[in-house]
């Protein structure tokens, strides 16, 4: 059986939405981010990224992690994408045309949207984007999202998901990357297609029950 190490509240979303949408059986070993926690050395500290035994698993220190049989595999893209190659049914991709617009998109979620959209939500989530630091953050980090966007919402035209005519695991990783941008409401307004396909994907039940999963954990 998979096991997948980390909390909801992190990438870990992505390999456990798409275990939701697969209804998949797995192991969930609620790892957290050893910085999150006051004192990662008290006796009750829950399970971190920063204890012995967690680091001989990834010594990065970083989650999610998934165990596979003898396999450890680390970073959410290649988890979510391994997932879905083996179990995927409709959600994988289905010929090697659609591998490849699969690894375009995912790698584009990564690279072009998912750095400036957390510089967003940590600028807005520490209360800064009103300094003149966290303002200009926050201004070059929408900056930094408008072709990648431009290109999005362009390839959108006529097409409700990116690729295939079905919602797939592209669609999944792509909306995660964009979720944390999304934290900054006008950032999206100029993407009216990009906005629709983002509530599609989040109106899936399985992403519903995600983040309800994620809203119940300590924040
Ligand atoms: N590129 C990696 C990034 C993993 C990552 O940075 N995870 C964060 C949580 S979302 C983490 O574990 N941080 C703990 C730390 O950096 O100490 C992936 O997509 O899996």
């Amino acid at each position: 059986m998979l096991t997948i190490h980390g909390v909801y509240r992190s990438r870990a979303t992505r390999p456990l939405w798409l275990l939701e949408e697969l209804g998949l059986p797995f192991t969930h070993v609620p790892v957290m981010q050893a910085y999150r926690l006051a004192d990662p050395m008290a006796a009750d500290a829950p399970a971190h990224t920063a204890t012995a035994a967690f680091r001989r698993l990834n010594p990065q220190g970083t989650i999610p992690v998934m165990e596979d049989g003898g396999m450890v595999l680390t970073e959410s893209l290649a988890i979510t994408l391994h997932i879905a190659r083996n179990h995927g049914g409709a959600l994988a991709p289905k010929d090697a045309i659609e591998a490849a617009e699969t690894d375009q998109w995912m790698l584009f979620g990564a690279t072009a949207l998912e750095n400036p959209g957390l510089d967003l939500m940590f600028t807005l989530a520490r209360g800064e984007a009103e300094t003149p630091e966290g303002a200009a953050r926050m201004a070059a980090a929408v900056a930094a999202l408008e072709r990648p966007l431009t290109r999005l919402e362009t390839h959108l035209k006529g097409r409700d998901w990116l690729l295939g005519g079905r919602f797939t695991v592209a669609d999944l990783m792509l909306a995660e990357c964009l979720r944390y941008g999304q934290s900054h409401a006008p950032l999206l307004a100029p993407f009216p297609l990009s906005s629709a396909w983002l509530a599609r994907c989040q109106a899936r039940p399985a992403f519903v029950t995600m983040m309800k999963r994620r809203a119940e954990e300590p924040a």
